[in-house]
């Protein structure tokens, strides 16, 4: 009895590797939007849910739970639609459950989107973790591999093959870790009957947040015309007081189409047009799209507006998409990171998607209630620790100027087995997905393929020049870079970075408990990298965990108050580096965070500066005062926001 269907997981394994190497990404994953052309159905809500709890996990497969109702083939519970399926229960074993989940749910569909041969139905999961596999009235449509990223599949002839049957969607999700997934994982059986019960196992991971899995973004169905708007992609300029948004615009379903290409500003007006599908757009007296606290009117979005007229000899066609557009650009030197050619600080934060019940689910209250705890810190950034995040938070950054260091899930990549082809060529292939999917965001500065990977093995070094040449290609407008923890002596990755990120946790994992010792530790962190390299660098993760109400002076570990003089003691150092070559500072955490059991985690990683009810601990108020002044002193700020005198 070998327990989650490893050869079920090693089939499917089989499947996906064979998709990865005969389709490279073919076409654009616009995001959707309703417009005059397109409509969209929620499918947000309650589905019907089943572990398979089967000793090989693969009874679903076996029995094809797919090709009837799920609740005919066994028993169902209620499952919420977006969330993580694993705090919503009181089941310890649903909580740690590893193997295929099955979720279900029965739609209607509007008559005339099945009776309109000219309409596309496009079923979409924004993401599904791990491994997932779609059926639409039991046949298959799709499958994928990975979390964090969307995927989706045309469903509207197969409606039209019977459109009196309901459609019913069937998604089976695997959230097995194996070596060659991002993250990677392994599976471990213990075999020894004298400790473990049969068919013990357990998932070994090597990161530190829980493995929340299901279907964490939205589900949805949307519309578009047969001949459609597929990909744009734009890059942004300016000469002088002239924007330059150059686009390209991809059309599939029709050989001939004619297009609009409108560049409407905030109040509508067409700043620039074009009916060619791809060119430069010049706009005069542009607003630059800038970031929170760096100007008065920060995050100017423009929307460009694309319309396409098509015909067949059945029928005409017209679509239109709306994308928002920041016009801005990046720069990286020896020692600065330049936004509209403007000295760049970063003071922000690193997050998770995580919260109390839904896990990772997206969750419109925690965005809003995260952004204007942002903004209450001051925080001008954060980084996507340690996987990207829903497009709607991208969104809601390039509204409001946060700036984002846009993180693939190549974290916790330490095993040597995780650096062979099969890993890499399944890195390249997300790297694909993601920069394909935030392409467009204005607020998106830089590109991280990894968090803390075993730099130092030899064949980091191939495999890192591989993905940072591969990740250039795709975006040459973009730095690239990755996280590291390692030795500045001995990191293979880091000449082919643009930026140098480093983590540290001086007076914690290392010295614990010795405040005295960040000082010295800090600068020659700063000293020995900049030294090497000549690069700029950012303090990607530094911090203490703080368990809420714990007091102590003087300080001891785990107290508000050291969690505090740790940051102060970081805070020093930077003032001082920063006035030449450190260009950031990001805080671990901005919340408290789930992770898996473990004797140094007392429910989860209490590094937050906010309790994971989002509530402030003493180190958000030393942050929000330091933030605030940094923003007065680097940044231009909007009157309502000036320095606070009550901070
Ligand atoms: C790190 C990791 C992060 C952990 C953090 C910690 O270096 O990048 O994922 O949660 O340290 O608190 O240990």
């Amino acid at each position: 009895m070998r327990v989650p269907g490893v050869s079920a997981v090693l089939g499917a394994l089989c499947v996906w590797a064979l998709v990865d190497a005969v389709c490279p990404l073919s076409g654009g994953l616009l995001f959707p939007r309703e417009s005059s052309s397109r409509e969209l159905k929620e499918l947000s809500g309650r589905w019907d849910f089943r572990a398979d709890m089967s000793p090989n996990r693969n009874q679903g497969f076996d029995k094809a739970w797919y090709q009837s109702r799920l609740s005919q083939t066994g028993p169902v519970i209620d499952m919420p639609v977006p969330a993580s399926y694993n705090d919503i229960t009181q089941d310890p074993a649903l909580r740690d459950f590893i193997g295929w989940v099955w979720y279900e749910r029965e739609v209607v569909v509007p008559a005339r989107w099945i009776a309109d041969e000219g309409t596309r139905v496009v079923l979409r999961v924004g993401s599904a973790h791990y491994y997932s596999v779609v059926w639409v009235n039991g046949v298959k449509v799709t499958e994928h591999k990975g979390g964090h990223l969307p995927f989706e599949a045309e469903i509207g002839s197969l409606l039209r093959k019977d459109p009196t049957s309901p459609c019913r969607i069937t998604i089976a999700v695997n959230n097995t870790l194996t070596l060659e997934t991002l993250p990677p994982g392994n599976i471990q059986h213990m075999d020894d009957r004298t400790k473990y019960p049969e068919g013990f196992f357990v998932q070994n991971i090597y990161f530190d947040f829980f493995n929340y899995a299901g279907l964490h973004r939205p589900v949805l169905l949307y519309t578009t015309p047969k001949a459609y708007v597929d990909d744009i992609t734009v890059v942004t300029d300016f000469l002088d007081n002239t924007g330059l948004v150059k686009y390209t615009v991809s059309v599939q379903g029709a050989s001939l189409a004619t297009l609009k290409v409108t560049l409407l500003d905030k109040d509508r007006q067409c700043v620039a047009f074009s009916t060619e599908p791809s060119g430069v757009l010049k706009v005069v007296d542009v607003n630059l799209w800038w970031p929170f606290l760096m100007h008065e009117n920060p995050g100017y979005l423009y929307t460009l507006e694309v319309q396409l007229m098509a015909a067949d000899e059945r029928s005409t066609y017209e679509d239109v998409y709306s994308l928002p557009v920041g016009i801005r650009t990046v720069n990286v030197t020896s020692t600065k990171f330049l936004i509209n050619n403007k000295p760049f600080y970063f003071h922000g934060v690193n997050k998770h998607e995580d919260s109390d019940i839904r896990g990772k689910g997206l969750d419109w209250p925690l965005i809003v209630k995260d952004f204007n705890l942002l903004k209450w810190l001051g925080a001008n950034s954060f980084r996507t620790s340690h996987y990207p995040y829903a497009e709607e938070i991208l969104q809601m950054c390039d509204r409001h100027g946060i700036v984002v260091i846009d993180e693939c899930p190549g974290v916790g990549i330490k095993d040597i087995r995780s650096f062979r082809n099969a890993s890499l060529n399944h890195h390249l292939v997300v790297m694909d997905e993601l920069v394909r999917r935030d392409k467009n965001h204005p607020s998106v500065v830089m590109w991280s393929v990894a968090n803390e990977p075993a730099a130092e093995m030899p064949p980091a070094e191939f495999y890192f020049k591989t993905l940072i040449k591969h990740t250039k290609a795709l975006d040459p407008t973009r730095p690239v870079t990755y996280i590291t923890d390692s030795n500045y002596a001995r990191d293979r990755g880091a000449p082919y970075v643009d930026v140098i990120c480093v983590n540290s946790y001086f007076s914690w994992y290392h010295d614990p408990g010795h405040l005295e010792v960040i000082s010295i530790q800090l600068n020659n962190q700063f000293e020995n990298w900049y030294g090497k390299y000549q690069k700029p660098i950012i303090q990607s993760e530094y911090g203490a965990d703080a368990v809420p109400g714990l007091h102590s002076d003087p300080p001891v570990m785990f107290t508000e108050e050291y969690q505090k003089v740790v940051l102060q003691n970081y805070h020093d150092v930077f003032d001082q580096k920063r006035r030449q070559y450190v260009v950031g500072e990001l805080i671990w955490n901005f919340a408290d965070f789930m992770t898996s059991q473990g004797i140094t985690r007392v429910l989860g990683n209490k590094k937050g500066v906010f309790t994971r009810q989002r509530q402030p601990k003493a180190a958000a108020f030393i942050l929000r005062q330091r933030y605030w002044s940094l923003a007065n002193e680097t940044g231009r700020l909007p009157p309502w926001a000036k320095y606070p005198c009550s901070l």
